[in-house]
């Protein structure tokens, strides 16, 4: 229900001073322009009154809109959900600027039809099988002393617990690690402060490298498995001989994070399913849903990775699969591994900027809780812990507890401000809870620790949040997202399969004043987390440096022609290479001649310099597709196995003269 009412030339005069107040760097963020608030021109009034703008609307309107050829602030990284793929969104005009493609092919950019990003792809493979799709939940910039640094991405594929390394100079992935003992993850990715690790957290128990084992076997066969991949920052590649992982009981650990600042050197993760319900329905057993929620508590898992470095140095691992695997009665016998109850069914566990508390949503629960690293070392110290079934030692809730704040129902995740607020989202209640952090960030807000603020109605069933920067140690406090699950009346009815609903909503002012600024229709999946970088952190190339460069190597091909004088054919038996010359408007050579069955490796290299001046190239027939930026050389191999009349083309409008921009390839039976 919307309300109308006048909207007066004089009203929109108020909103538009009130947003010039804001920083310029938030209004204006490419600077510079130094427009004028005077008065609202009478034709922009009469359009709001038209549509029946409120006033809120106009302050919305002028907050998210981004002029032509102005640039966002911030930069999203979105995962993509079920479509495998990363979205890259601009905040706050919350425009769409790139889909990369992860875990499945990708057309637009080539990727997966014939060039390097096929390779890439094919370290997806599980067990010799292609599995072109993932699950993205968690996307994770690398960072630098807890902050984002703007040089890499990580996100994690749910479905076949995979993680993928994105380079931030092309926005392009170069890496996916199919994880040798695990079948599925969750709690991943997400980095240690200096991006020493990517961690990828568990999700559903099975036995260590995903054998076989009879579902009653679950308590002594099952496993939860946390991995930690040593990501080598000058290769830009996660280097899996200097990785390791930890053996877990088979609860099912869930959503983790990495403490920072006075917590650097432990990761968190909340867990569920302590009961270890096994499921079966069909035979008389409670469904999962009532299974895995008997208990009042679960257990927040308390990992010491720095710690658990040294025990794989000291060689208290067994390999598995090729990975040191520190064995559970290791973790517990060297002190890596504690646990503190989570009141019912918790997800999401994040900690604050400081690095001094953890919050864990209830889920089932009302409550955050919010527990306190110095507590838990405290408590750690003092040892006589009980334990659980597993003999990891359990620290009582009243030692570890700081504070319970209670938010309404459905508390999941939470991100965090520079005004020492907290922002949780709550599922059932549909809403963005905003509340303050007691402790060191009592003073930034005028409220009282510990307390809601504001509950702000989000539509619909928001899963997480994110902020700017909000889970560094130097969070913006401009802008929350809500990445909702449903959206039902907010767009038009396009059919049953509905997108989700990106909010964007403005936290910049403190007390009960968010509101939802604008929202985004995410039509392709069903993204999970996303984080907020300030744009300014990224310096992403705008050609590739060299022609001749290979975008999965980072470096020139030696291969790669670098003028169109070199292009040529060279033939070797049935073996065919091509090196080709792509610039506007022509390939060098345009017709490529082969016999059926000859073996052909077709080098191209685009020798543009030119921003944007991308070229396609496409042979009809063969599956093959590639995107030839400023730069870029790729090399496609494949059997010349169909014999026929082929064209080749681009598929960039590059020129006025790209429909020229064509060859033959004949392939003579
Ligand atoms: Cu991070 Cu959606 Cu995978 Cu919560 S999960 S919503
Ligand atoms: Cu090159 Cu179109």
């Amino acid at each position: 229900m919307k309300r109308i009412f006048m909207v007066t030339a004089a009203s929109l005069m108020v909103i538009l001073a009130a947003c010039q107040s804001e920083p310029a760097s938030i209004a204006t963020p490419s600077g510079g322009s130094g427009a004028s608030t005077g008065a609202l021109p009478s034709d922009a009034a009469a359009v709001a009154q038209e549509r029946g703008l409120t006033p809120d609307d106009i302050y919305a309107a002028v907050k998210t809109y981004t002029p032509s050829g102005k640039t966002d602030p911030f930069i999203m990284i979105a995962s993509g959900g079920q479509s495998g793929q990363v979205l890259v969104i601009g905040v706050p005009s919350m425009r769409i600027l790139k889909v990369i493609g992860v875990f499945t092919p990708e057309s637009w950019q080539g990727y997966g039809f014939g060039g390097s990003g096929n390779k890439i792809l094919a370290e997806g493979k599980i067990n010799g099988k292609d599995v072109l799709w993932g699950d993205t939940h968690h996307p994770a910039l690398s960072e630098t002393d807890a902050s984002y640094d703007g040089q890499f991405a990580f996100i994690n594929d749910k479905a076949n617990a995979r993680v993928a390394v994105i380079d931030l100079r092309d926005f392009s992935t170069k890496q996916i690690v199919k994880n040798p003992n695990a079948i599925n993850d969750h709690g991943g990715s997400f980095v240690t402060p200096n991006t020493e690790y990517v961690v990828e957290g568990p999700q559903y128990a099975t036995p260590i490298g995903w054998k076989y084992a009879p579902l009653d076997q679950y308590k002594d066969q099952y496993r939860g498995l946390i991995s930690f991949w040593s990501f080598d920052r000058t290769k830009g590649r996660i280097d899996t001989s200097k990785s390791f992982q930890i053996e877990l009981p088979p609860y099912w650990q869930d959503l983790c994070d990495a403490g920072k600042k006075v917590s650097d050197g432990w990761v968190f993760c909340n867990s569920f399913n302590t009961e270890l319900a096994t499921g079966g329905v069909e035979s008389g057993n409670p469904p999962f849903e009532a299974g895995t929620t008997k208990n009042d508590t679960d257990y927040l898992h308390i990992i010491n990775w720095k710690k658990a470095e040294q025990v794989v140095k000291a060689g208290k691992v067994e390999q598995i699969n090729g990975i040191a695997v520190i064995r559970l009665q290791t973790a517990i016998d060297e002190g890596l591994l504690f646990f503190s109850p989570e009141p019912k069914s918790p997800h999401g566990a994040d900690v604050t900027p400081g690095g001094e508390f953890i919050v864990v949503g209830g889920k089932l629960d009302p409550h955050v809780t919010i527990y306190s690293f110095d507590k838990i070392q405290k408590a750690i110290l003092a040892g006589g812990f009980s334990k659980d079934a597993y003999g990891v030692p359990v620290i009582s809730l009243d030692k570890s507890m700081e504070a319970q704040v209670e938010l309404g129902l459905g508390p999941l995740h939470t991100v965090y401000d520079d005004k020492g607020y907290a922002y949780t989202s709550l599922f059932l209640d549909s809403a963005v809870a905003r509340w303050t952090l007691g402790g060191p960030y009592a003073d930034k807000h005028p409220e009282k620790p510990w307390t809601l603020v504001q509950k702000l109605p989000v539509q619909y069933n928001i899963g997480h949040i994110s902020a700017v920067e909000g889970d560094t140690a130097t969070p913006g406090g401009q802008f929350v997202v809500a990445l909702n699950k449903w959206s039902i009346d907010r767009f038009a009815n396009i059919g049953p399969l509905m997108p989700q609903n990106f909010q964007l909503v403005d936290i910049s002012k403190s007390g009960d004043q968010m509101k939802v600024l604008y929202d985004m229709p995410v039509g392709m999946a069903e993204p999970h987390y996303a984080q907020i970088i300030k744009a300014e952190r990224l310096k992403p190339f705008q050609v590739y440096p060299q022609v001749g460069w290979d975008a999965e190597t980072m470096a020139v091909d030696p291969k790669a022609i670098t003028s169109e004088a070199q292009a040529h054919i060279e033939r070797n038996g049935n073996k065919v290479e091509v090196f080709m010359s792509v610039i506007r408007s022509h390939y060098s050579p345009e017709q490529v001649k082969v016999k059926k069955g000859d073996h052909v490796i077709w080098h191209l290299t685009n020798l543009e310099r030119t921003p944007d001046a991308t070229h396609g190239f496409a042979i009809s027939a063969y599956n093959i597709n590639l995107s030839l930026e400023p730069g870029k050389t790729e090399t496609v191999e494949f059997d010349a196995d169909q014999a026929g009349t082929y064209t080749y083309y681009c598929t960039e409008f590059c020129s006025a003269l790209h429909l020229e921009m064509i060859g033959y390839f004949l392939v003579e039976p």
